[in-house]
């Protein structure tokens, strides 16, 4: 199968090349979308120097807007979000689209908080507000996901370009939460690693999108 990755990379010149040579040594029939809005550290002409790799350029606008504008470029069978910051190791997608392969999910999680994996100890109210979100997805949307706010999602394409995506920016990840919960798709989640970085080293998410999710996901479910 054909899998698509979308790369929302934001000042991310740091780890660009090692994401990218990652995800072309897993040697999968794939296809390479960075969307670049406005990085001032040069990423987008970093990624371009990879081979294959499609480059889109946009104002900044957020992780959310990024990925929405990469959708419609996606022709791969199953479509997988990586971060462009080597959170999330490339070497964890074949365990992480397995599922979809086989024919029995439509998307599938990554899970910081499933256990068995390294994960960096570190910021426990980043891992408190975590188990709150997934917390509430479950009271919302009567599913078991333990992690709704992963950076690391895999979609069947098709899946993933029904959804009618709107938020722009943190947001998007309880948006996909919310819709694919709400259209009773065959969801799974599979324990990854998470190798976290400090706000020091570029982190950009904070406690406001936090708050935010918890609206998105009330939104999503009663409208
Ligand atoms: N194109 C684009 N990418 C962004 C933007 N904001 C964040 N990203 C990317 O989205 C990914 C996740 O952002 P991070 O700052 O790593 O978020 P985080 O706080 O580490 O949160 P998680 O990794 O999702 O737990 C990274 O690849 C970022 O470069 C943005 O405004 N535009
Ligand atoms: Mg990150």
């Amino acid at each position: 199968m054909r899998v698509t990755f979308i790369i929302p990379a934001y000042n991310e010149a740091r780890t660009i090349d090692e994401v990218l040579n990652k995800v072309a040594a897993l040697g999968l029939d794939r296809q390479v979308i960075v969307v670049d809005d406005g990085s001032v550290d040069g990423t987008g002409d970093l990624a371009e120097k990879h081979e294959g790799v499609l480059v889109l350029r946009q104002p900044n606008q957020g992780k959310g807007a990024a990925i929405r504008a990469a959708v419609p470029h996606a022709d791969g069978d199953i479509t997988v979000i990586q971060d462009a910051d080597m959170e999330y190791d490339p070497a964890e997608v074949p365990a992480l689209i397995e599922p979809i392969e086989r024919g029995l999910a439509d998307v599938v999680y990554g899970s910081r908080l499933a256990g068995g994996k390294p994960q960096r100890a570190y910021l426990f109210w980043h891992l408190m507000g975590n188990r709150f979100l997934s917390f509430v997805t479950g009271v919302l949307f009567n599913t078991t996901l333990s992690d709704m706010e992963t950076g690391y999602k895999a979609f069947r394409t098709e899946v993933l370009r029904s959804l009618d995506l709107r938020e722009s920016d943190f947001a998007i990840e309880p948006e996909i939460t919310g819709r694919i919960c709400k259209q009773k798709l065959r969801i799974y989640e599979l324990p990854i690693s998470y190798y976290g970085r400090t706000y020091a080293e570029g982190k950009k998410i904070t406690w406001r999108d936090g708050f935010k999710a918890i609206w998105v996901l009330v939104r999503v479910r009663f409208t």
